[in-house]
């Protein structure tokens, strides 16, 4: 899909702002068809939970409403009107007026509604977007939902983080030429020195299509015409991690003698794959350094904040860090293009967390249930998750950063039933896209003996917390437990194995001389005790580590304000850790291919 883009043929309206808010149980029927009856205003993009320092709406399951009035511009009349939301969560339904334009399942993928035959230039509608937080056996992420004893539902779910809802990310109103461009894919190859970018258009009309491709300067390097084709780029600047090029793609779209549409995409060339026990990038081996994120702060929740955004990527040059991973959900579409532009690798994840059902009776104390039976993980869920990877897939396909697709994290891969469910779901990954490695993050009760699907992907990616979960505060046993669990998978499978978590929770300012867990010295020495392990595992690709700062998490009696694993505070302030790492990460550049310092890209590809 699209990224919206103002360019010669397209404006670009912002929807964003303060929109009317309200719980549905505090409206009556069909709340759309007039202005919503509330004095609360909703920041959009933010998730609405924590603006409002009132617990009903902080807990809320269900229903809420936002609305706002919108007035088309004036010159958009022979236009075709879109509007977009660059996403809604979990699930939502947008009406123009009194009827229904949209509808929505899935909380972190955009989706629009054509509005030409519905809307007209200059005037003003009333734009109501009813959005539902609900998590059930059959949504992505899954969740449960029962009626407690206040006659209220309730809604749990089988991951740590806060399930934070409503117009986290912007919304935009555009307008694209009647006939236009649909969509593009781009694929990058290295022949030589040759860059080849081979591309394919859909338009909404069979016209003819031309495209060229500049380099940084400005300078045309290739052109084509036509639908598909390879563009051949002599003395190609490659896209490196670090060292981040950009080229821009300009598409047009002609009726006759004229240009009806235009539109750019940043492409960076460059290749991506696994030989072996390594993962090339243009051809050499690279080592992740990095984190496992989350859109999360303060007061936004999961709201996307450019500020934020900012200081995040400094934070990871600062610290060094090469890489990310999107746990565990795909994220603003804005931090995707900042990768770009910065040269920070990406392994960008679905929104399948939770897939087990053992971690929910861990959790919970109550005797597992199966994960995969037709009362929970189901064939329901494994459509919708489908879903959920074609639309990430189809919104992630271009952007350079992204090397690796991570199709769920953690999920109950040593269950009866594992196989049957994701086989499906990563042939239809490479199918989408086979030209980039799969993976998908393992939890710890899933080894190298019981797990039933790490055959099927190509880079191993461990979640394993020896020293906090298992052996707790114990480094020295943690530490041979650790080696053992990773020299099983080296030798059953010789395929590179990451670890794509691993982490103590650590409140700052707590401090101890015998490294107590919780402390900030317990964190370091946590970390070191792994990195010395990785450095002993020959076929080793990366560490993850988990997380790049606190986060916001459900009510848990094992989480105070919040999970604690940050190397950042929640307010993005250093533990111990962080330094350490710093140190680490330093250390390796010159030892580990693809560490080396995060350069400062000079700016010249568009920002859109
Ligand atoms: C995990 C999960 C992650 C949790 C983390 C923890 O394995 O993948 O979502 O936050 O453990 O801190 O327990």
């Amino acid at each position: 899909m699209l990224k919206p883009l103002a360019t010669a043929t397209r404006d670009l309206a912002s929807l964003d702002g303060l929109w009317l808010f309200a719980l549905d149980t505090k409206l009556g029927p069909e709340p759309w068809r007039a202005p919503l009856d509330t004095h609360l205003e909703a920041a959009v993009p933010a998730s609405y939970n924590d603006l409002f320092a009132d617990r009903e709406i902080h807990d809320h399951v269900g229903l809420v409403w936002y609305q706002r009035t919108v007035r088309v511009p004036r010159g958009w009349a022979d236009q075709r009107i879109v509007l977009r939301f660059d996403a809604a969560t979990h699930a939502a339904a947008v009406y123009v007026d009194d009827v229904v334009v949209a509808e929505h399942d899935g909380g972190y993928t955009p989706f629009e509604a054509d509005l030409t035959d519905v809307v007209a230039a200059g005037t003003e509608f009333r734009l109501t977007v009813a959005v539902d937080n609900r998590l059930t056996n059959v949504t992505i992420p899954p969740g449960k939902l029962a009626i407690g004893a206040d006659g209220k539902e309730h809604q749990s779910y089988f991951h740590d983080f806060y399930n934070y809802a409503g117009l986290a990310r912007s919304v935009w109103l555009y307008s694209t030429p009647r006939t236009h461009l649909t969509d593009v894919t781009v694929t990058t190859d290295v022949d030589g020195g040759t860059g080849l970018v081979a591309y394919c258009l859909t338009a909404s009309e069979p016209a003819p299509a031309s495209v060229r491709l500049l380099d940084e300067a400005g300078i045309t390097v290739a052109s084509c015409d036509g639908h598909s084709g390879t563009l051949r780029v002599d003395d190609a600047v490659l896209w490196r991690p670090g060292a981040a090029y950009l080229y821009r793609l300009e598409i047009e779209i002609h009726d006759g003698w004229h240009t009806v549409d235009k539109y750019e995409l940043p492409v960076g060339i460059r290749t991506v794959a696994v030989e072996g026990d390594q993962f090339l990038i243009n051809g050499e081996p690279f080592y992740f350094t990095g984190f496992g994120k989350h859109e999360d702060s303060a007061v936004r929740g999961k709201g996307h904040d450019n500020a934020y955004l900012v200081h995040d990527f400094r934070l990871l040059d600062w610290t060094g860090a090469n890489s990310f991973r999107t746990s565990h959900y795909p994220y603003a579409e804005e931090v995707l293009e900042y990768a770009d532009r910065h040269g920070i690798v990406v392994i960008d994840e679905t929104a399948a967390v939770g897939l087990n059902l053992a971690v929910e009776a861990g959790l919970t104390g109550q005797p597992p249930r199966p994960t995969f039976s037709p009362d929970t993980i189901n064939d329901r869920t494994q459509a919708a998750h489908a879903q959920h990877l074609r639309e990430l897939i189809d919104r992630d396909k271009n952007h350079p950063s992204v090397v690796m697709w991570c199709v769920a994290n953690e999920p109950s891969s040593n269950e009866e039933g594992a196989r049957e469910y994701f086989e499906p779901l990563i042939d239809l990954t490479r199918e989408l896209d086979p030209t980039r490695p799969v993976t998908m993050t393992t939890v710890i009760f899933a080894t190298c003996e019981t797990d039933r699907t790490a055959d099927l992907v190509d880079v191993i990616s461990l979640n394993r917390y020896y020293g906090w979960y298992v052996a707790t505060g114990d480094l020295e046993t943690a530490e041979k437990l650790l080696e053992a669990d990773l020299r099983g998978w080296m030798t059953k499978y010789g395929k590179p194995i990451m670890m794509s978590e691993y982490g103590a929770d650590t409140i700052p300012g707590l401090h101890s001389v015998t490294s107590t867990p919780w402390t900030e010295e317990f964190q370091a020495d946590f970390l070191a005790m792994n990195h010395r392990v990785f450095d002993r595992i020959p076929s080793f690709v990366g560490e993850h580590v988990w997380n790049f700062a606190d986060f916001g998490t459900g009510p848990a009696i094992h989480r105070v304000d919040g999970n604690k694993k940050g190397v950042f505070t929640r307010d993005r302030k250093p533990k111990a850790a962080a330094f350490a790492l710093r140190e680490r990460w330093k250390e390796l550049r010159g030892r580990k291919p693809g560490t080396q310092t995060v350069q400062e890209p000079v700016l010249t590809a568009p920002i859109a």
